[in-house]
């Protein structure tokens, strides 16, 4: 059979398009350092959150040298906690999960994004290069008020960072680290 050489260009080009899309779809799969929300994170009884450690009181606790780890419990229609605050240049494993329906969990302007279930613990880790405000949004529907579920993280200059008291208190007691005023204030005398 006799293939023009004109239609063989057409087909050559067309299989070129094919392979480019299906890289794009591998690089945007895999590639760039994305992975999927695994299991990893464990389980938790949705009910019993008061008495779980880390969502029991839900906020940011410093694990390691430019280390922190931020428990964060979704619920009809909000986060817990609402305000979240770490360093710069350092690694941050968030701990998600549910009380009440699925909820999602993403960080605008990162590729931090992962479903948040009733009973699963959702684990991502990010790193944060540069001090910055970032909202977090749920985006999975979640009922009436689901619009207004949104909290916010500001990721500060290391030299600014002081950990907030209820942290402070968690690794380590507060007497020693009452001396330093928290940026925020917030006394009602
Ligand atoms: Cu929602």
């Amino acid at each position: 059979m006799h293939v023009h050489n004109y239609e063989k260009l057409w087909l050559g080009a067309s299989l070129l398009l094919i392979v480019g899309f299906i890289s794009t779809i591998v690089y945007g799969a895999a590639g760039a350092g994305i992975t999927m929300v695994n299991d990893e994170g464990g389980q938790v009884n949705p009910q019993e959150l008061g008495n779980t450690s880390g969502f029991d009181d839900p906020g940011v606790t410093k694990v390691g040298p430019n280390e922190y780890e931020v428990h964060v419990v979704g619920i009809q229609f909000a986060f817990q906690p609402s305000t979240m605050e770490v360093p710069a240049n350092s690694t941050v494993t968030f701990y998600v999960t549910s009380r009440d329906v699925v909820h999602g969990f993403e960080i605008v302007g990162t590729n931090a994004n992962t479903m948040v279930i009733p009973g699963e613990v959702s684990k991502i880790t990010v790193e944060f290069d540069e001090p910055g405000e970032y909202g977090i949004v749920c985006h999975e529907y979640c009922g009436a008020g689901h619009h207004s579920m949104a909290a916010e993280l500001t990721v500060t200059e290391p030299s600014n960072f002081t950990m907030q008291d209820d942290t402070q208190t968690q690794t380590g007691g507060n007497e020693t680290t009452n001396a330093t005023a928290t940026p925020s204030g917030g006394e009602s005398a």
